[in-house]
């Protein structure tokens, strides 16, 4: 019998990655997905069936999380035998400019779907992950941070996130709900969205290396992060759901980088060397040699004359307003027990995430739309 999962932020970047991989495992798959004036399906197209197709294994249904009677309706029309609960306000940032309505979706969000689990009668039925965040750990308490640590949010986000964590445990302890929370590092991939600081890195350096941009503006370089790749964590979240007890999981690589680190791996990747001097908001980033070899392979050789006139040139600045109010300085993950209890380990390491988001950023940039246009997605300004 093959088994029916509801994704919550399925247009997400991990609830595309998910949903393709339930679909691959022979479930059939429900997302809830928010109306919107433009298509927002763009990471699921793929995956896209029409409503006249008999026997579907994807089904998309109109919801949004602040809506108690639609998440109702939704859970009882579809009867799932697992929910992924992956909508949420996910920008950290954005959560200090938006803090009731994150705290609205991320944290009374979670509260709706498991009260609908438990009034429709599909407590035994019916077993639920949760997207929780190292972000809870904010101001660590402990390096490596693990399930034991304390937590200490550092946003609107972060809290909303906590309230979310918490009344997961208290589901699962007070009526017996199969609940679990998958405490999830940063996780990046060509599907990540524009405005998270790897993916505005590698979008970026592939629009600069075909003169499309000539610099980027960035905020805190110092922070560190334990970045993997959404595919490998979409696996942990369908194995934490396979277990007999539900339970809550760290997921990491174990790895930190900063940003700073980061940015300068993915500029080696299209064989550029920056060199950064200044501190705080005068810092810079400059280009200091190209490899025409590797320029040539990875971005063309017609693009590479031009690209070298940039030696000595800023390519990387600071903008101050990309700087959060109260900033997560250090995130380090210790995975040991999904590795032991769920048997998980990650295929990506940072090297191979970074070549991945790379390939598929010059890619993108490279097809004609995006060079007539200049590109289409302008970033936001605060984000
Ligand atoms: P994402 O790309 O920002 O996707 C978020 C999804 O939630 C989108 O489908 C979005 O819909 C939907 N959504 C937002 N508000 C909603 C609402 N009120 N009602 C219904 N849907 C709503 O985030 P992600 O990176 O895939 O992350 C998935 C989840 O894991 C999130 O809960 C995030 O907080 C959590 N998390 C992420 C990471 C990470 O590093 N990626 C780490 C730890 C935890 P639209 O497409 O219409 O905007
Ligand atoms: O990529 P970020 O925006 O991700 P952040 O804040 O760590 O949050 C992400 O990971 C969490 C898991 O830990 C998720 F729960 C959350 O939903 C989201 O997916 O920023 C990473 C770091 C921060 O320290 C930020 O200050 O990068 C720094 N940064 C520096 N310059 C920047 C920028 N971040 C962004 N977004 N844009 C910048 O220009």
């Amino acid at each position: 019998m093959s088994k029916t999962a509801l994704i919550t932020g399925i247009t997400g970047q991990d609830g595309a990655y998910l949903a393709e991989y339930l679909i691959k495992k022979g479930y059939t798959v429900h997302g809830l997905k928010r109306r919107s004036s433009l298509f927002n399906t763009e990471r699921i197209d793929h995956l896209y069936q029409d409503p006249h197709v008999e026997n579907r294994n994807l089904i998309l249904h109109y919801g949004d999380l602040t809506d108690s009677l639609n998440l109702t309706r939704v859970i009882c029309e579809t009867q799932p035998d697992e929910i992924y609960n992956l909508a949420a306000m996910s920008h950290v940032k954005v959560s200090f400019d938006t803090p009731e309505y994150t705290a609205n979706a991320d944290g009374l969000g979670v509260l709706r779907i498991l009260e609908a689990v438990r009034l429709l009668g599909l407590t035994k039925k019916t077993r639920i992950y949760q997207a929780s965040t190292s972000e809870l750990y904010g101001l660590v308490q402990e390096v490596p941070q693990k399930e034991t640590t304390p937590f200490y949010p550092r946003s609107p986000y972060a809290v909303a996130k906590l309230y979310g964590y918490w009344i997961i445990v208290n589901y699962r302890e007070a009526y017996g709900m199969h609940a679990s929370n998958g405490i999830l590092f940063n996780h990046e991939s060509p599907l990540r969205g524009e405005t998270f600081v790897t993916r505005k890195v590698t979008r970026a350096i592939a629009r600069i290396a075909l003169g499309m941009q000539d610099k980027v503006y960035m905020g805190n370089l110092s922070a560190k992060r334990d970045w993997g790749h959404a595919k490998d964590y979409v696996r942990a979240m369908h194995l934490i759901l396979q277990q007999d007890k539900p339970d809550d999981y760290v997921i990491a690589s174990g790895v930190t980088t900063s940003i700073r680190e980061f940015i300068l791996r993915a500029f080696r990747e299209i064989g550029a060397e920056l060199r950064f001097q200044g501190s705080g908001i005068n810092e810079t980033g400059l280009l200091d040699a190209v490899d025409d070899k590797v320029f040539s392979q990875k971005i063309g050789p017609e693009y590479l004359d031009a690209f070298r006139k940039k030696i000595g040139r800023e390519l990387v600045g600071i903008d101050a307003n990309y700087f959060r109010p109260t900033e997560v300085d250090l995130l380090i993950g210790n995975a040991d027990k999904a590795r032991k209890k769920l048997g998980w380990e990650p295929e990506y390491t940072l090297q191979t995430l970074i070549e991945d988001m790379m390939q598929s950023d010059i890619k993108l940039m490279k097809k004609d739309s995006y060079l007539k246009q200049g590109g289409y997605h302008v970033l936001n300004y605060f984000e």
